[in-house]
C-alpha cells in the first residue's frame, strides 16, 4: 500500500486489490489504537481511500479476508456474529471483529443515541443509531 501526501494533513492511500479479497482499512496516530475506516472494498483493481490527520504520526494498514464472494456479501455479513452487519459496525465506529468492542458493553445492545433502541434494533429498523430518527420513538416523544 502506498500513502501519498495530497495536501497538508491529507493523504491518498492506494493499493492493488486481489480478486476475491475483502479489505478492511485501519488507521492510527500512534500504532497502538487502531480505528476502522467506514467502508469495505472488494476484489481486484486499484483501490484508494483519502485520509486526513493533524497528528505528527499517521499510519494505515489493511485487514483482508477471502471468505466472502462479493462486496454485497462482505457488507451484509456479520464477521463477529454479534448481530450487527460488518458495514453497520464500520459505519458507526464499532469493531466488526469483536462482539464487545467498547467498554460500554456488547455492540449489539449499546444505545448511543439513548432512544431506547439498541443497535441491533436500529439496524433492523434501518434507523441511525447515532440520531433519534426512529419513527416509533418520535411518535412516543410526541405523545408526551
Ligand atoms: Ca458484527
Ligand atoms: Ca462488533
Ligand atoms: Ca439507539
Amino acid at each position: 500500500m502506498n500513502l501519498t501526501p495530497v495536501a497538508a494533513g491529507t493523504w491518498a492511500a492506494d493499493w492493488a486489490g486481489v480478486g476475491g479479497k475483502t479489505y478492511f482499512f485501519q488507521w492510527s496516530n500512534d500504532m497502538v489504537s487502531w480505528y476502522y475506516a467506514p467502508f469495505l472494498d472488494f476484489g481486484e483493481g486499484d483501490h484508494s481511500y483519502g485520509c486526513a490527520s493533524s497528528s505528527p504520526g499517521f499510519f494505515v494498514r489493511l485487514h483482508h479476508t477471502d471468505i466472502y464472494d462479493s462486496l454485497e456479501e462482505a457488507r451484509s455479513a456479520d464477521f463477529d456474529s454479534d448481530g450487527l452487519s460488518n458495514i453497520f459496525e464500520l459505519t458507526y465506529g464499532y469493531n466488526p471483529f469483536q462482539p464487545t468492542s467498547t467498554a460500554g458493553g456488547p455492540d449489539a445492545s449499546l444505545d448511543p443515541d439513548e432512544d431506547g433502541l439498541g443497535n441491533a434494533s436500529e439496524q433492523a429498523a434501518g434507523s441511525n443509531p447515532m440520531a433519534k430518527d426512529n419513527p416509533a420513538v418520535m411518535l412516543d416523544v410526541a405523545a408526551y
